[in-house]
Parts: structure tokens; C-alpha cells; sequence
């Protein structure tokens, strides 16, 4: 039995004062799906089997680059961001795995995976960073790392990434994600194409080490830090790379790091259709790479990417096997409330995707009948699917309403005596 943050007893209580509720608006909702012949409980357990990683890095409060407010009670290193992260789990049974950043949450493996296994907590993707320079490093990464033009500073960017490796393997993960900060700012201060060849040349270096079990996924991204030109700006180069790197290369869809209104959607269509579609990192954005809280903005956007995803799913699409993480910067909110409703958010746009009447739609798209095509994705976005994600909360031994639970518990007021406010808790955007 794993050890639980939040009081059983309080759960428990909390639970006991809304189950009434719950269970007949999850009957009603049970009686209007059937007359539609779709099944509450079958889609009651994909929607409970279904789960998001928590970024390590997204438990501290975030920052712009104009300032950072500190929040009470902030973790002071990855031990108490796991426990934040337990939490998460606890309450919401929708987020098993933590996605450790290094170097940020740098410590001794072993300890790092008793401190998760105590709360039954795993480890997702590892991620590096070569876009910051850590402490008493000999090279410099201001003008670049994987890409940089000295082959030095190439060479420790790409031992940064085997370390994580390496460092990965004691944990139980099974993946990597690279994302670099590496490009320009000005017209002709780089060479695209040596510049691109030498990120290739250091990826391979990589590949060639990923135990044969492993995932790469590669993060593409268009502008910020370099504002004029990045070495991995968009889906098209990444999937180059997955292609130029081999079979267990896959490209990650950040979904704040395309240019506003681009048709996000889409881009994970193609990368599923050829077999390059690693993960995703949920978030969303108004303006640029905002990280806000994931279906905080454009939730009907969230909604059509899982529309692809089930599509996917049910196509039974060879190899198809998306990874799921958040990546969100938290600069008003407490963390531990907006990676629940994130993930919450997230389980729901694929509840609400598995609603969709796939066989009328196909239908409608084969008459041209757009306004009905349409027509058909707009009633499963509608339907309200609260109950469901909270009847699968309960039965996987979470709390009915997670926020209320949450504030019930009084634990960010706990942490707050415990832990002293510290100038950096590793908050990060990636
Ligand atoms: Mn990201």
C-alpha cells in the first residue's frame, strides 16, 4: 500500500457528501448516452486507464521575464515536488508518473525512486537542459549547445543528454525529450544549414546510446529564447529529425510552440499517419508559448487534437503510442489546483472524443455534408461529461471534487510552516 499526503479520512468524508449526487447524474447522464449506443461504463474505464505525466519543473511557481512572484509554501527541491505531486495523484488518479528535468532535479537515483515509490508514483520522460547554463559548467551555452559551432561545447551538450540517460534508466523511464534553445537572433548570424547539420550530427550521438527500449522525442519550437531563427522551429524539421534519426525517434507536440492558430490538429494527423508522433506537452496559449493551464483558453482546440488521437486509437494505427505530459508555468494560481484542473482538463477532451459517432461522421464527410460533419463533433464537445470523470476519480480512490478536497486538507498552508520561501524553485518554461 503506498502512503497517502492528504488524510484518508477526509477523502473518505468528502467523497461521502457528494456520492449521493453523483451517482444519479451519472445514472441521467447513463440514460442519455444509451439512447445515443454509447456505454457510460465503457467509456467510465478508458477515460480511468487514461493518464498525464506531471512536469517536475511546473511545481514551483513560475515566472515572465519581467519577475516571479514566489507562492507559500513552494518546494524547495525535488523531494518536495514530489510530494506536491503526490498530491496530484492522490486526489485526482489521473497522474501517476512524474517528468524529471535535470539539471534541476538532480539527485541520487535511488533515493529519487524510493522518495516516488512511497506514494506509488513512477517516472515519465526525462528531460535535459541545455538551454541554461548549470553551475560551474565549463562551456558556455549562450550561443547555442547541440548546434553550437565549437565542438566542445557540442561534446558536454550531448554528455549532459547521455547522463540523463543514464540517470533515467535507474528510475524506470523510458524516454527522452530534447528540447534546444539553439538559434539566432539576427539575420546572418548563423548558417541554417551548419547549424542544422550539426544538431543531426550531435542527435545521432545520442541515438546511438538510447537503450533499445527507449523513446527520443525531440521538441520543436518556434521562436524564444532565439528570436529570429531556432534550429528545431516546426513539425517539419522535427519530423526530418525523427525520420534522419531512426525508428526510436519521435517527434513531441508542445502545443504553446506553434504560431497562433496554426491547426495544431492537423500536424498530429500527419505524425500519426507516418508513424512519428511521440508525445504531447499540454498546455495552452493565447498569445505565444504562454504555458497556461491546459483547455484554460481554447478548450474546443484541446477537444479536435484528442479527436485525432481516438481516431487513431480505434483505427488501431501500428505503433501508435502518445506520450502525455503537462508543461505549464503557474504564475497566479497555486501549482498543485491548476496541474489538477489541467489534468482533469485533459482526461476530458479525450472523454468528450470518445463520444464522437465516428461512423455518422464518416458518413457526412463522404456526402459532403459539412454543416452535419461539424454538427457531429459539436454534440460530443457539448456533452457534459463531469460525471464520468468524477465517478472514475472515486472508483480509483480520488476525491469526487479535487480542488475542494484539496483546500478541505489545508495542505499548502502545512507546507507553507514547513518550507521556506527560497529565490528559485526551478520553475522553469520549456
Ligand atoms: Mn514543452
Amino acid at each position: 500500500m503506498s502512503e497517502t499526503i492528504i488524510s484518508a479520512d477526509l477523502v473518505e468524508k468528502h467523497n461521502a457528501e457528494r456520492q449521493a449526487d453523483l451517482r444519479r447524474d451519472y445514472e441521467t447522464l447513463g440514460e442519455r448516452l444509451d439512447r445515443r449506443g454509447i456505454s457510460i461504463d465503457d467509456i467510465r474505464d478508458k477515460m480511468a486507464a487514461f493518464h498525464v505525466a506531471i512536469p517536475s519543473w511546473g511545481m514551483g511557481t513560475g515566472g515572465t521575464r519581467f519577475a516571479r512572484f514566489p507562492g507559500d509554501g513552494e518546494p524547495r527541491d525535488i523531494f518536495d515536488k514530489i510530494e506536491d505531486c503526490a498530491v496530484i495523484q492522490q486526489l485526482t488518479r489521473a497522474t501517476p508518473t512524474v517528468s524529471l528535468h535535470i539539471p534541476w532535479d538532480k539527485a541520487d537515483p535511488k533515493r529519487l525512486k524510493q522518495a516516488a515509490s512511497r506514494f506509488g508514483l513512477g517516472f515519465d520522460a526525462m528531460n535535459s537542459n541545455t538551454f541554461a547554463d548549470a553551475k560551474d559548467q565549463a562551456l558556455s551555452y549562450r550561443y547555442g549547445s547541440l548546434s553550437h559551432a565549437d565542438v566542445d561545447t557540442r561534446k558536454q551538450a550531448v554528455e549532459h543528454n547521455l547522463e540523463c540517460i543514464e540517470i533515467g534508466r535507474t528510475l524506470g523511464s523510458r524516454a527522452l525529450t530534447v528540447w534546444i534553445g539553439d538559434g539566432s537572433n539576427f539575420p546572418g548570424q548563423v548558417n541554417f544549414a551548419k547549424a542544422f547539420e550539426r544538431y543531426l550530427d550531435s542527435m545521432r550521438e545520442i541515438y546511438s546510446q538510447l537503450p533499445a527500449d527507449w523513446r527520443l522525442f525531440t521538441e520543436h519550437k518556434m521562436y524564444e529564447p532565439a528570436f529570429y531563427s531556432t534550429v528545431v522551429q516546426d513539425w517539419g524539421t522535427n519530423y526530418i529529425i525523427a525520420q534522419e534519426l531512426g525508428p526510436k525517434a519521435f517527434c513531441l507536440v508542445d502545443l504553446g510552440h506553434h504560431a497562433p492558430n496554426v491547426n495544431i490538429e492537423m500536424i498530429v494527423s500527419r505524425l500519426i499517419q507516418f508513424k512519428k508522433l511521440g508525445g504531447f506537452h499540454f498546455n495552452d496559449s493565447k498569445y505565444g508559448d504562454d504555458d497556461l493551464d491546459a483547455g484554460s483558453i481554447d478548450p474546443y482546440r484541446l477537444f479536435l487534437v484528442f479527436n485525432e488521437l481516438v481516431d487513431a486509437e480505434l483505427n488501431k494505427v501500428e505503433g501508435f503510442n502518445p506520450a502525455h505530459m503537462l508543461d505549464q508555468s503557474h504564475n497566479v494560481t497555486d501549482p498543485i489546483e491548476s496541474l489538477m484542473l489541467s489534468a482533469v482538463e485533459v482526461l476530458r477532451a479525450y472523454g468528450a472524443a470518445l463520444l464522437v459517432d465516428r461512423e455518422a461522421l464518416a458518413g457526412y464527410q463522404d456526402d459532403n455534408d459539412a454543416l452535419l460533419a461539424t454538427q457531429t463533433l459539436k454534440v460530443a464537445f457539448r456533452t457534459d461529461i463531469e460525471p464520468i470523470l468524477a465517478m472514475a476519480r472515486l472508483q480509483a480512490g480520488g476525491a469526487i471534487d479535487p480542488i475542494a478536497a484539496y483546500r478541505a486538507s489545508g495542505y499548502r498552508k502545512k507546507v507553507a510552516g514547513e518550507r521556506p520561501a527560497v529565490a528559485s524553485g526551478g520553475g522553469g518554461i520549456v
